[in-house]
């Protein structure tokens, strides 16, 4: 497993020395607005544990730390509406996924009709 590098933009996030427009965090999650919006609502939910993707988290992440990250996450999908019109979560995770931060993150994207799930001129 690739190990993490303290010097990812979402770990200087973390340490406050990058300014983020935050909608929501408590002891083991911080949430924030995606600075390229792809949609009208697009938030960036992140564990403050140090994990590289979503298979680092789910491997090495307390039980506290996994359910406050997922109880995030759909509150505040809630919390933003997205709950009745629907909405969609990505994780992406590394190469073939094109994941450009390696700290675990999901987005959350909402807002309008969110198209087909991947655009791709490459056949299954
Ligand atoms: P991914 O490709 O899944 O690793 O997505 C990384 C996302 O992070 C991408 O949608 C853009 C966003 N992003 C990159 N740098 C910053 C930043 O400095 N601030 C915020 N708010 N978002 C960022």
């Amino acid at each position: 497993m690739v190990s993490y590098d303290d010097n990812n933009i979402f770990a200087k996030i973390l340490r406050g020395d990058i300014p983020n427009d935050t909608v929501f965090e408590d002891d083991h999650v911080l949430a924030f607005r995606d600075i390229s919006a792809q949609a009208p609502v697009h938030i960036l939910v992140i564990p403050k544990g140090k994990y590289v993707s979503v298979s680092d988290f789910g491997a090495a992440a307390g039980a506290e730390e996994v359910t406050a990250f997922w109880r995030a996450v759909s509150n505040i999908a809630e919390d933003q509406g997205l709950s009745e019109g629907g909405f969609r979560i990505i994780a992406n995770s590394g190469l073939n996924s094109g994941q450009e931060v390696p700290h675990f993150h999901v987005h959350i994207l909402g807002g309008r009709a969110l198209g087909p799930m991947l655009r791709s001129s490459e056949a299954a």
